[in-house]
């Protein structure tokens, strides 16, 4: 072999290449795994910030409802007792807020909306969904994409009931979507033959939102 370098340049060398393979010394100092995992523009917070349109609703488990209307064989007005007693699920996922922040590893429990859906029965028109919440916000997604397999209607977040500022008693997470779609305090799931805008979405934001594409504002 020609190769005339010292035994230390060497290993400085493959250590450099090391380095770059795990993207060491990139974005912070992650490992490559967590900087791939981190989609583009975003930095990694360990808290939880609370972001909404600052009108927090206080909704008693007692008082609390949630339809399902709209494309569905079966209406769903449900109470807390008859959520609670569809399957529990847990999931955990990563939160990509618009706003530029996410958070590792979030331990969500509560209705899988494949479940919701399996006892709704959407119509073979239904397209789309909007969320209708508590507070007035509403937000629209893919109904493919509300029925993702790691898509939930949580009501407790690592081991403790949701608190109502983070949307309690409970809230849709949808973790492949900035957070902005997943609604908190849902009231109403409306399937839909098409796409019509919800709240930030007639404001600026991107009708779709997928942060790896970092779909945050609308092209127009
Ligand atoms: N009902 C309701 N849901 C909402 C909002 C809101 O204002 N009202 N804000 C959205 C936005 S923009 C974000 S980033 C997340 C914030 O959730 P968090 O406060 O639990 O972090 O909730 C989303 N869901
Ligand atoms: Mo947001």
């Amino acid at each position: 072999m020609n190769d005339d370098r010292t035994p230390a340049d060497s290993k400085l060398t493959s250590s450099k290449r090391r380095w770059a393979a795990e993207g060491k010394f990139l974005t912070g100092r992650v490992s490559r795994a967590e900087a791939e995992r981190l989609p583009p523009g975003q930095h990694l917070v360990r808290n939880w910030p609370v972001l909404d349109l600052g009108q927090q609703p206080v909704i008693s488990t007692d008082s609390w409802r949630l339809d399902v209307r709209g494309l569905v064989e079966t209406p769903l007005t449900l109470n807390w007792a008859a959520f609670q007693a569809i399957e529990q699920s847990t999931k955990v996922s990563d939160i990509h807020c618009v706003t530029t922040w996410s958070r590792y590893d979030n331990n969500w429990k509560g209705v899988s909306t494949r479940n919701l859906l399996d006892l709704a029965m959407p119509k073979p028109e239904a397209a789309y969904v909007m969320l209708t919440s508590y507070d007035g916000y509403t937000t629209n997604l893919p109904l493919a994409d509300f029925a993702a397999e790691d898509a939930i209607l949580a009501t407790s977040w690592e081991g403790l009931p949701l608190t109502s500022d983070h949307g309690g008693p409970m809230r849709l997470v949808v973790p492949h979507l900035y957070f902005w779609k997943s609604a908190k305090w849902l009231r109403q799931i409306e399937l839909m033959p098409a796409d019509t805008a919800g709240f930030w979405e007639r404001n600026g934001y991107h009708m779709y939102g997928d942060p790896w594409r970092e779909q945050r504002y609308s092209d127009d």
